[in-house]
């Protein structure tokens, strides 16, 4: 099939991630394709996903490490949103087999009881938009080959979006420094990475503000009740069957995975 515009690109990555099939990136068949228009790509295949029946549950932020904006050559993380569909329960295995090259990576998510709008969203607003902070663990699975792509690639793709698990751990805003917040990913039991909140633009919190005034730009907003994900700490680990994957965190508790 050649991408050539947005229904054949919608198309195209949700068969990809259906089959669990990597595939070519887009940008390889559609050579002008520009982040605004990949957006659209998004939006529409997020539409799809819900006129489907998965229910909107959450918005993510991704590339939101300094080093990665370098890499990507972008200075605001790129954002995705997040169905029902995403969500596995804590101490709930993951069957590895039920995607493509699935990565695991440690973050930190704000739950809204607030709606959040742009533009000057500040970081303040977000925290008083937030009723509390909870520890997560995002499974990411690019559709793209080796998990090789372009900027309009990957925000075609729904930000690698494949799932997600957050902590019991509850906490409010203010309870402590999501900053100095340091987190221990550990595989099987060993220390593979540690970070502090700083891994998020220097404050997870300004960063959703900055995701919310781009997305403005577009007409949407972030939903009250909403979960977001506010960006890797770490580098992202592959998952194995038969491995488990935790992510210890100083104030938000720990969170572990088990792979099948
Ligand atoms: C893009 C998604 C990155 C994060 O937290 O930085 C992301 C990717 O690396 O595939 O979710
Ligand atoms: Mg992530």
């Amino acid at each position: 099939m050649t991408i050539t515009d947005v229904d054949s690109a919608v198309t195209a990555l949700l068969g990809a991630e259906r089959l669990r099939q990597d595939r070519d990136r887009v940008t390889e068949e559609w050579d002008g394709l520009d982040e605004q228009t990949a957006y659209e790509v998004q939006r529409r295949l997020i539409a799809a996903r819900l006129d489907g029946g998965e229910e909107l549950v959450g918005f993510k932020l991704g590339l939101t490490s300094r080093a990665k904006q370098e890499q990507m050559n972008v200075d605001a993380p790129i954002s995705g949103w997040l169905t029902d569909a995403h969500q596995r329960c804590n101490g709930e295995p993951v069957k590895v087999a039920g995607y493509i090259h699935p990565r695991i990576e440690p973050e930190i998510a704000f739950i809204l009881d607030k709606e959040l709008a742009g533009p000057g969203c500040t970081r303040e607003d977000v925290k008083n938009a937030t009723a509390h902070i909870t520890a997560a663990f995002e499974i990411i699975d690019s559709r793209y080959r080796d998990f090789s792509f372009a900027l309009p690639d990957v925000i075609a793709d729904n930000a690698s979006s494949a799932g997600f698990v957050l902590g019991s751990t509850i906490c409010q805003p203010g309870d402590f420094d999501l900053i100095n917040e340091e987190v221990t990913l550990l595989v099987d039991g060993q220390e593979v990475a540690t970070d502090t909140g700083a891994a998020v633009q220097g404050d997870p919190a300004q960063a959703v503000a900055e995701a919310v005034n781009q997305i403005s730009e577009r007409g949407q907003t972030v939903p009250a009740g909403a979960i977001i994900l506010t960006g890797a700490l770490t580098d992202a680990v592959f998952l194995q069957p038969g491995s488990s994957f935790t992510a210890r965190f100083a104030n938000l508790g720990e969170i572990k995975v088990s792979c099948v």
